[in-house]
């Protein structure tokens, strides 16, 4: 038990230093490589969309799905730990929200036009059944009218959905991250292998290797939050 401890803890210190470093890298990215930050229509503008997507939809996302996992956690209340994952994925949602506006406003003002990508395609359909999700957990596992049985029902659908929607963000950010460097980096070209396309393709893999670990620590049996007899 003491092992399986410690190998959860050294997954969860490097899940938390990857993450926090996925968002590092990407102010370093917008502040350093790109034109910084701002609200005027500008690129300013535009750089919130990935700052406020990796912090929200990555980072924060990627440690609401865990927060059952965290072993000193299980002599609190359900409902708090519920409280807990519900109110970082809100805090995540209204981020992403917040970064669809940037990313709207800036087109709008240079006249690009909205919604043609893939990786808009997908991105939307990521926000949109994240807020479904986080509404119906509200509604059905948080507030207390809900019958057990519906809930047993409706749970192996709801870690399902989270999962694919924490998967399906990771590879919007990547679509993104890949259009973004080739619209922006001309001379030189993203294939001469610049600076900020290196440092760029890092902050993917750093991505990758967060999603890689979530995933491994949220599906491991054992560190599983004990069942409490009826709930
Ligand atoms: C809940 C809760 C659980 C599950 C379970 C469904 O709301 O606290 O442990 O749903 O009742 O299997």
């Amino acid at each position: 038990a003491m092992d399986g401890y410690r190998g959860f803890l050294g997954l969860l210190v490097s899940a938390l230093f990857v993450g926090f470093l996925s968002v590092i890298f990407t102010l370093i990215w917008v502040l350093h490589y790109r034109e910084g930050l701002g609200w005027d229509g500008t690129g300013l503008e535009f750089n919130w969309h990935p700052v406020l997507l990796v912090t929200g939809f990555i980072f924060i996302h990627g440690i609401a799905i865990i927060v059952y996992r965290l072993p000193w956690t299980w002599k609190c209340s359900k409902l708090l730990m519920k409280s807990i994952h519900a109110g970082l994925n809100s805090v995540a949602a209204i981020l992403a929200i917040i970064a669809l506006v940037a990313v709207f406003d800036f087109h709008n003002a240079k006249n690009i036009p909205n919604m043609y990508s893939l990786h808009s395609w997908i991105g939307l359909t990521a926000v949109i059944l994240y807020i479904l999700q986080l509404l119906l957990g509200f509604s059905i596992f948080l507030l207390p009218f809900a019958p057990p049985s519906l809930r047993a029902i409706l749970m192996p659908i709801h870690v399902y959905s989270g999962l694919l929607i924490f998967g399906t963000v990771i590879a919007a950010t990547f679509m993104g991250l890949t259009e973004k460097l080739i619209f922006s980096l001309n001379n030189p070209a993203y294939s001469s292998f610049p600076p900020e396309g290196i440092f760029t393709n890092t902050l993917g893999l750093l991505i990758l290797v967060f999603g890689a670990l979530i995933f491994w620590i949220v599906t491991r049996p054992q560190w599983k939050r004990p069942k409490e007899p009826n709930s």
